[in-house]
This record gives C-alpha cells, sequence and structure tokens, in this order.
C-alpha cells in the first residue's frame, strides 16, 4: 500500500510527452471503424487561454476519449481563428507586425493547451492566416462568384471617419465608433456579400431536422431568418400631392385585416419618395439627414423615439376612394426590410401608436378581444396584438383575424388598378445578404482586380493564394493594404493594362465558416476538400462552444457548407449534427473600499461566524464580497487555467469544471471546491493502490460464482458504468461524477471491512476488487487521464489506458433485487416500504403493518382491507 501522494506535476507532463510519441490521438482517413467527428470551436489566438476554453475543451475531450474507448475512429482536431483586428489594434500599438503577434501567440496557447491533457490531433492543425489555408478560401470565394452566391453590390454602411473603415453594427455605439469615438455617418459603398438569402427558406425549414441542438438556439436561429407572410399593397397616391407625379406607394404588412384602422402611411428615410421630397422641401431634408445619425443598427433604431415628418403625400385606402391618409417619413422604417413603406395601424402595433400619440393622429381598434364588448374597447397607451374578431371593419366585422386576413387578400388580388393587381401574397425574411468587405489588413485578401477597362476581373486559379503583403505598415488610420506602396498595382490579367487589386479583405466569420470541412483533410494542397473524404468525415457529430456563436457563426457556417455543395466541395447540407452551448464560468468580484477591483490571487476569504469575510493578502484590509458574474478583465474576476495547473494539476481543472453544474448552466468558480476536487484525486489514487494491492490475490480465471460482498461490489461497479455510459452519452457530465463518487464511496466501504487481510481474502472477492478497480480507473478516464494512466500502471495493466476497450456492462448485475412501495393508510401517505423482488403479498403485508407510521395512523382500529398495486403501492384501509 502507498502513503505516497499522487505528483500531478509529475505525472501529467510525462503522459502528455508519452501520448504525443505515440501518436495515439492521431486519426487516419482511412481507419474502417466507423467515424465519430468532436469538435469545440476553435480560438482566437489572443494570447492566453482563458477558463472558458478549459471547460469548452474538456468537455470535448471527455466525449473524444470516451468514443474512442467505444471503438470509433476518432476526430479531434484543433486550429486556430486567426484573422482579426487584435492583431493589428497590436501593431498600431507595439509596433509588432500582425503575422509575428498572431504566430507568437499560437505557439503560447498551443504549450497552454497541452498542458490540460486534451486528447487531441494536433497533426491537422490549421491556422486561418496561413496561405495554405486562405488560399482555398479565395477558391471557393471565386467559385461561388461563378455561382451567383457572390456578387458586389451597393449597400448602406457605417462608415467611421477616424478610422477610415467600415463598422459593423456591433461596433456603433451610441451613433459613435467604438475605437474612434467619431460619430458615425451612413455611407453608400460598394461591398461583397455572399447570398444567404438564396437560402433563406432552407435554412429555415431544415432547422426542423436539427434534432440534436438546443431548441433556444434554433428558436435564435428562427428569429434572426425571421419569415413572415403578408400581403404586398400598392396605394393609390394623390397626385396632386406628390413631389414629381408619382402614383402609387407600395407597402409590405402582415396584418392586412386591420387595414380599416389604418391612421398614416410610413415611409423610410431612404425611399425613392422620401429623396423626391426632401429635393422640394429644404425641412424634410434636415429631419433625414438628422434621423439617419442613428446608424443602422436594429436594436437603436428600436428603441429610438418615434420620430416622423409629414411630407404633405396623401394616400388613398384601397377600400374607399373618400379616405385619405397622410404619408410621413418615419425614422423606424427601414428600406433594407419589406419595400421601406408601411400603413400604420395604431390600434394594434405599439411603434404606430407611440406614433400617432405623439403626432396626435388618433387611433381606431378593428380587432376586439373575445369577451371585451366592441363600444367600451378603447387602446390608449397599450397596442393590443392578440387575438378576436373584427370591430369597425365594414364588410370584415366579426370575422376572426385569420379570416379577415384572407378576405382582404383575396379582394386586393382579384382588383386590378393599371393591369396589375393591388394586392399580392409575398414572403419576406428579415435575414440579409451578407456583407464580407472588411477594409481591413489582416483578414483574407479577397481575389479580385478591378481593371479601367473590364471591370472586375477574377484572379486566374493558377494565381493563388493572392499572399498580404508582410511589410505593410500601421502608422496612420485606414486600410494598411490600401496603403501600401505597391501591393495593389497588377496588370489586369484580361487585357493587360494596369489595374489594381481589391484591397478588401473577407469578414473573419467566413474564415470559421469551412474550417470543420478543412480538418476533414489538410494535407490537400490543390483543393479546400477531398469531397470523398470530407462527404464520409462530416457532419461534425458533435460540437460544442459558447451560446454568443449562436446565431451567426452557425448560420454562416450552415450557408457554406449549402455553398459548398453547390460549388463541388461537399455533398451535404448540415455541417453539425449535434450542437452544445456550454454554460460560463463565473466567479465573485472584490472591491476595495475605494471601489476599485481586486484579483482573487489577491485576497483571502474566511468563513467565520458572521459567513465570509474577505481581505487584501498584502494589507489585510477589508474587501467587500461582490455579486458573481461572467469571469472578465475590467471585474478582474479571472482566475489564470496556468495557475491553476501549476497548484493543482490538469486533472483537477478538468474534474472542478465537470463537478459542479451541468455543462450548460454556468459554473460559478470556488477555491474550495477546487481544493475538494484536488481531495479527491489523492483519494482515488489511494483506493487504487489499496486495491491494487488487494487484487493481487485474484485468481487468473473468474471465480464460477460470487459471495455477498463480492457481489455487492460487482453491483456497485457495473451500475456505476451503466450510468456514466449513458452520461457521457448524453453529456450529462455532472452526473456521470455524482455517480463516480458514489462507486467510490461503495468500493471504499467494501475495502474497509474489518478481517480481511489480503493473504487469506476470498479468491471471489479479490476478483471483484480487480475488477472494480479496472472500471473505476476507466470511468474517470475521460475526465482525469493522466490520473488515470498513472492508475492504470499501479493496476499492472499493459499499455495505455487511453487506448483501452471501455468495459463491458454485465446487465444481470443491474437487475434490482429489491423494490420500494409508497405505503398509505386510508389512501394518505405515510411512509415507504422496501422488501424484496421476489417478497410475495402476505409477506408485504406483514411488512407494512409492522410499520411504526402505519399503527399510528390506524390509531387501534382494525385492518380492513390491504391493497397491494405490485411495485408502487400498498393502502391499508382500517
Ligand atoms: C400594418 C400593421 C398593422 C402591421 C398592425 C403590424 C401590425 P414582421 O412580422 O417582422 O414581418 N413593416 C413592414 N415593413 C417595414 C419596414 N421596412 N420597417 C419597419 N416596419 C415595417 O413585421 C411586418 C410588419 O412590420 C408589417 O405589418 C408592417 O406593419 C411593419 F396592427 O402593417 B404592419
Ligand atoms: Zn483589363
Amino acid at each position: 500500500m502507498t502513503s505516497e501522494r499522487y505528483n500531478a506535476r509529475d505525472a501529467e507532463p510525462r503522459w502528455q510527452r508519452l501520448w504525443d510519441e505515440q501518436a495515439i490521438f492521431v486519426s487516419k482517413n482511412d481507419d474502417p471503424r466507423p467515424k465519430y467527428y468532436v469538435l469545440e470551436m476553435f480560438p482566437y489566438p489572443s494570447g492566453r487561454i482563458h477558463i472558458g476554453h478549459v471547460r469548452n475543451y474538456t468537455l470535448g475531450d471527455v466525449l473524444a476519449r470516451f468514443m474512442r474507448a467505444k471503438g470509433f475512429n476518432v476526430l479531434h482536431p484543433m486550429g486556430w481563428d486567426a484573422f482579426g483586428l487584435p492583431a493589428e489594434n497590436a501593431a498600431i500599438e507595439r509596433k509588432v507586425a500582425p503575422k509575428a503577434w498572431t504566430y507568437d501567440n499560437i505557439a503560447a496557447m498551443k504549450k497552454q493547451l497541452r498542458s490540460i491533457g486534451l486528447s487531441l490531433d494536433w497533426s491537422r492543425e490549421i491556422a486561418t492566416c496561413d496561405p495554405s489555408y486562405y488560399k482555398h478560401q479565395q477558391k471557393m470565394f471565386l467559385d461561388f462568384l461563378r455561382a451567383g452566391l457572390a456578387e458586389r453590390e451597393k449597400r448602406k454602411v457605417n462608415w467611421d471617419p477616424v478610422d477610415m473603415t467600415v463598422l459593423a453594427n456591433e461596433q456603433v455605439i451610441d451613433g459613435r465608433g467604438w475605437r474612434s469615438g467619431a460619430v458615425v455617418e451612413q455611407r453608400e459603398m460598394n461591398q461583397w456579400v455572399f447570398k444567404i438569402t438564396k437560402y433563406s427558406q432552407e435554412l429555415l425549414s431544415a432547422l426542423d431536422g436539427l434534432d440534436r441542438w438546443p431548441d433556444k438556439v434554433r428558436l435564435m436561429q428562427r428569429n434572426w431568418i425571421g419569415r413572415s407572410e403578408g400581403l404586398l399593397i400598392r396605394f393609390a397616391l394623390d397626385a396632386a400631392t406628390t413631389p414629381a407625379g408619382e402614383s402609387e406607394l407600395k407597402i409590405f404588412t402582415t396584418r392586412p385585416d386591420t387595414l380599416f384602422g389604418a391612421k398614416f402611411m410610413a415611409i423610410s428615410a431612404d425611399h425613392p419618395l422620401a429623396q423626391a421630397a426632401a429635393a422640394k422641401n429644404p425641412e424634410l431634408a434636415a429631419f433625414i439627414a438628422e434621423i439617419k445619425k442613428i446608424g443602422t443598427a436594429q436594436e437603436i433604431i428600436d428603441t429610438a423615439e418615434k420620430q416622423g415628418f409629414d411630407t404633405g403625400i396623401r394616400a388613398v385606402h384601397p377600400f374607399d376612394p373618400s379616405w385619405k391618409l397622410p404619408v410621413y417619413v418615419a425614422n423606424f422604417v427601414l428600406m433594407e426590410y419589406g419595400t421601406g413603406a408601411i400603413f400604420g395601424c395604431p390600434a394594434h402595433d405599439q411603434r404606430d401608436l407611440d406614433f400617432v400619440n405623439k403626432y396626435a393622429l388618433g387611433n381606431t381598434p378593428v380587432v376586439c378581444p373575445e369577451g371585451q364588448d366592441p363600444k367600451s374597447f378603447v387602446i390608449t397607451d397599450t397596442a393590443y396584438d392578440g387575438d378576436g374578431r373584427m370591430i369597425n371593419s365594414r364588410f370584415l366585422d366579426g370575422m376572426t383575424i385569420e379570416q379577415a386576413k384572407e378576405d382582404v387578400a383575396k379582394r386586393l388580388e382579384t382588383e386590378l388598378r393599371g393591369n396589375a393587381p393591388v394586392g399580392e401574397r409575398q414572403v419576406n425574411f428579415r435575414l440579409r445578404d451578407w456583407g464580407i468587405s472588411r477594409q481591413r489588413y489582416w483578414g483574407c485578401p479577397i481575389p479580385v482586380i478591378h481593371c479601367p477597362k473590364c471591370d472586375v476581373v477574377p484572379v486566374p486559379d493558377a494565381d493563388l493564394p493572392v499572399k498580404l503583403p508582410d511589410d505593410a505598415t500601421f502608422d496612420k488610420p485606414g486600410n494598411a493594404l490600401d496603403h501600401h506602396p505597391t501591393w495593389k498595382h497588377v496588370t489586369c490579367p484580361q487585357c493587360g493594362g494596369k489595374a489594381q487589386r481589391e484591397t478588401d479583405t473577407m469578414d473573419t466569420f467566413v474564415d470559421s465558416s469551412w474550417y470543420f470541412a478543412r480538418f476533414t483533410d489538410p494535407w490537400n494542397e490543390a483543393s479546400p476538400t477531398t469531397p470523398a473524404v470530407a462527404n464520409r468525415m462530416l457532419p461534425v457529430d458533435q460540437y460544442i462552444g459558447g451560446v454568443e456563436h449562436a446565431i451567426l457563426h452557425l448560420l454562416y457556417s450552415r450557408f457554406f457548407t449549402r455553398a459548398m455543395k453547390a460549388t463541388g466541395h461537399i455533398a451535404l447540407d448540415e455541417p453539425f449534427a449535434g450542437m452544445f452551448t456550454q454554460g460560463m464560468v463565473v466567479h465573485e468580484t472584490y472591491q476595495k473600499a475605494d471601489g476599485s477591483y481586486v484579483q482573487p490571487a489577491e485576497v483571502k476569504v474566511e468563513v467565520g461566524g458572521n459567513g465570509r469575510r474577505a481581505t487584501l493578502l498584502t494589507t489585510g484590509e477589508d474587501i467587500a464580497i461582490g455579486p458573481i458574474e461572467k469571469m472578465s478583465k475590467s471585474k478582474k474576476n479571472t482566475v489564470d487555467p496556468d495557475d491553476i495547473i501549476e497548484t493543482y494539476g490538469a486533472d483537477v481543472a478538468r474534474w472542478f469544471m465537470l463537478s459542479d453544474s451541468p455543462p450548460d448552466r454556468d459554473v460559478i468558480w470556488s477555491d474550495e471546491r477546487v481544493q475538494g476536487a484536488s481531495r479527491f484525486v489523492q483519494r482515488l489514487w489511494r483506493l487504487v493502490n489499496d486495491a491494487a494491492t488487494l487484487g493481487k490475490a485474484a485468481p487468473a480465471a473468474r471465480p464460477a460464482s460470487f459471495g455477498p460482498d463480492a457481489t455487492v461490489l460487482r453491483k456497485a461497479a457495473h451500475g456505476a458504468l451503466d450510468k456514466v455510459t449513458t452520461g457521457i452519452e448524453r453529456l450529462h457530465f455532472n452526473v456521470c461524477l455524482a455517480h463516480i463518487r458514489e462507486f467510490t464511496n461503495a468500493f471504499s466501504e467494501v475495502l474497509q471491512r474489518p478481517g480481511q487481510p489480503a493473504p487469506d481474502l476470498a479468491p471471489d472477492l479479490a476478483w471483484a476488487i480487480q475488477e472494480a478497480s479496472q472500471i473505476l480507473v476507466q470511468l474517470f478516464s475521460p475526465m482525469m487521464p493522466h490520473l488515470a494512466e498513472e492508475c492504470w500502471q499501479v493496476l499492472g495493466q499493459k499499455g495505455l489506458v487511453s487506448e483501452a476497450d471501455w468495459p463491458q456492462i454485465e446487465r444481470d448485475l443491474l437487475v434490482e433485487d429489491s423494490v420500494t412501495l409508497v405505503v398509505q393508510v386510508n389512501g394518505k401517505k405515510r411512509g415507504e416500504v422496501t422488501v424484496a423482488t421476489a417478497a410475495q403479498n402476505p409477506e408485504i403485508e406483514a411488512a407494512v403493518l409492522a410499520l411504526d407510521a402505519v399503527k399510528l395512523a390506524l390509531d387501534g382500529r382494525p385492518v380492513r382491507k390491504v391493497i397491494i398495486v405490485p411495485k408502487r403501492i400498498v393502502n391499508v384501509v382500517g
């Protein structure tokens, strides 16, 4: 028996080296076994692994190791999402080249990842900033261009005049650039877009088949795609009131039933009619300039105060030529959705109601909730968007909303003006085409050339990759590719004349939209994928990552897979068969009296009579313990994975991450609990060592029969094996860990029974101990692989536990031999009774009547009847 402590610091690097040398996690594409592809979202090489990464990769690693043991050809690769703005910022602030900065970070983080003991196939490592990767991305861009899936389009963009770049909506904060603080302008610019909207319906419909995705993620995608069924209506305009004799205004509505509640029309500031009216009306022009300042971000538009300007133009109600509606330019109507024009029905739309209340246009309810008296039903501040019957609506009165929608659609569809119908059913999607142009250096160059004669000319395939220049400078704002003295100047591949390269690079979301496919054959230099291999290894069976990527990254990847299919690189639609979104790692915050934050490592927390109290280690001053929040640099509530691994070892960090909460929930980092995990490691180590010594007495052959002690142990072992197996399959890792602890307790109990010194240990028990210790080690090996390897050796096993087959469950041992029944007296629950499964009714009856609770409840009355519902309830009638 050992008294030595398990030394993680010695053991962990040793096993990591061995796994590496023997290349046991490298998967071969020609492996005949069934494949299983586990993927965690690849990291951005910021320079350091954070604790969220440790959680993400540990979750994936448990599954990868388990599936390997189950006999699958597991693909578990890792790479780097390596393009992006931080590298350029480092270049500006620290004068290091983005490439050098990125590769230094990759080296540092790779070392950190190795220290976690992940079962990764590093032979497939890719970095998206490497020309050997982005070359293929450029090839696919050209394929998409030829297939009509990429286009150049004039778009309204957020332009930061100081940083001289286009900003994403998320980078515009209160109308200003997130870095420069400059007021953002709206500009029309030529942008490259991917035609994701060609797949709107398909991307929506296919969500139904993704049954191993979280419902909330599917819902988020559904809402983002935003399908609406409605009616396109051509309103006639009173030509006398229009700026240039315009005669109609097209609107899109999902509520044609509410037409009789219309109070106004509203058009977007970018609508041609608004522009035409503004040309003749300086006040309107000024109003338009003002409202355009708030940017294109949806949230801002949704929350901004509703504002409008009456253009003087009048529209005619489609069911009543004498009914005129004023046409406003309004800040809440977007040009990019529907037709950029609406009719407003304030009683049943909150935005419209806010609007009429501001401009005193009134409202008329046209839908009355069931059970309300139409005469007294009024709307003041809250629009009613629920169900009901039509009122104040002439021929629609009394209909349901659905009936009214149908009636209006039928009437307007068949009514002609000119020779076109006034109404037309239409399906609209919120989803917009994906603008991928970024005016940045550190991204994948878009492989086209602009020629004054030939216009846009694709770079010939043979000239790929279009490589980034290594000698860009970052001493002035704007795009370093554009400033570069020579890079963009080229000859046109078509006419041989002077031409210029495109200096926009691709949105970094493009890089991450196909890396999972590249991993299947990263060695192919000629094409992005080897279709036969990609089709066999994909889809990813289990993808794991943060919910912050639930919309864009996953949607773009789903689009890209379809676009790759359309261009012959792949033959499937959905890249991720299973998706799992993990929770965050959160931690208490600590603040000094002056409000400044201090790090957990600087604080001592004690538990005393008045609860927990914190003091600063250096000065002893009191520290306020603040709320538990997501780990962030600004709140300083971070823990450094390196420190944790250095102090406790990777296995402890892994075990802790898995143990405390379900993987999809947040986990609260707690030093006390990490120490608990550390104690458990030592406990397992002692238990396995003790068991190894006792197990030596086991006979080579399996005993013909087992006594009671051996049977108890074997049941505990196989019960745990069964539960942990299904637990891992369902990703209920915290539950698995609880079962492993339970089994450990049961095992220790058996070993601590007195009177069993090793020499006269019964052979059947010795055999059961040996079996149980092997099962135990295998059960925790996916979570704590280093400790498991060390224990595996102690048990005298040949080879690596990382390569061992998952143990076989003996189902006979899972049959419960006792059942627990609920005991009632006169129908009221009074207790429970546990009896042998085989017990007959008289035996059960006797056990029940012997219960104190039953005697008490009967209170001396005689028993009239005992009703037994097998395996469930016993009811005593008295
Ligand atoms: C009249 C109406 C009455 C409307 C009512 C709603 C409620 P979803 O479901 O998102 O498709 N709309 C149409 N185009 C718009 C635009 N470019 N900018 C802002 N709003 C626009 O929303 C469709 C509804 O949003 C349409 O139906 C229209 O207002 C508005 F009681 O028409 B509705
Ligand atoms: Zn040319």
